[in-house]
């Protein structure tokens, strides 16, 4: 194993929230990463680099010890399964929900339900604890479509606000996660580079509570 540790970080609207929280553990790249196209990174801190990859690459990543530690949505830990990974923080951020949606209104069939979702792992174990018959369809993007073009009765997608959902004439039914994003690390790496991981850790973990902290008193 190499000397350095290596971080893989969600690109897209994670990223957005995820260097903030990293400047406020000391953590920061010595170049603009928007600036670049560079996807390896070297930090002030010389025994750390980051790599910013695809969201959903990131647990594969992490998974097969190409990075020790990564930073990835739940939603994304849950449907990758979380085999040959430590999830021990909570980094609090990129908040959001998966839920089942439908057309407003519209009745859930009571026969075999189609769902559409890019979540098809997550969709398959909820609608079968469910005890509820589901043809489970992938898609790779613009789930709320789906149903209105009779592709689905219902979707198993991300909700914020709601207001994507409601744009088309759609509404969040069942929450089946609380999602947030989360440190995940190698476990082989986490017993053979635990003297270097261990405090970095510390520091994400520090960083977090400061701002839980500042949250509560303001
Ligand atoms: O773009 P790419 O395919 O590479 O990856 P991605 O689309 O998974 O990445 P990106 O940048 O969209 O980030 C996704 C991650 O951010 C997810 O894995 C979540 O952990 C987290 N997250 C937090 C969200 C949202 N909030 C969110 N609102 N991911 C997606 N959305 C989308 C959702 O899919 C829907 O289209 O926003 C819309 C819903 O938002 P509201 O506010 O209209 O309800
Ligand atoms: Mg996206």
């Amino acid at each position: 194993m190499s000397k350095q540790l290596i971080l893989a970080l969600s690109k897209g609207r994670i990223l957005k929230e995820t260097l903030p929280l990293l400047a406020d553990a000391g953590i920061e790249p010595i170049e603009d990463l928007d600036k670049s196209r560079k996807l390896l990174f070297d930090t002030n801190l010389e025994d750390v680099k980051l790599v910013v990859i695809r969201a959903v690459d990131v647990p594969t990543y992490v998974q097969l010890g190409a990075a020790d530690l990564g930073i990835a949505g739940k939603d994304v830990l849950l449907e990758h399964g979380a085999e040959g990974l430590y999830e021990p923080l909570d980094l609090e951020i990129a908040r959001c929900r998966l839920m089942t949606a439908g057309i407003v209104g519209a009745r859930p069939a009571h026969a075999r339900r189609r769902v559409a979702t890019k979540f098809v792992n997550v969709a398959r174990r909820y609608y079968a604890e469910q005890g509820i018959q589901a043809e489970v369809i992938k898609l790779y993007g613009a789930m709320e479509l789906a149903p209105l073009m009779n592709l689905a009765d219902e979707i198993v997608d991300i909700v914020d606000t709601g207001n994507t959902l409601r744009a088309n004439g759609m509404e969040p039914r069942e929450l089946i996660e609380d999602v947030s994003t989360r440190l995940v690390v190698n476990k082989a790496a986490m017993t053979m580079k635990h003297e270097r991981l261990k405090p970095l850790i510390e520091r994400l973990r520090d960083a977090v509570a400061t701002r839980r902290a500042d949250i509560a008193a303001s």
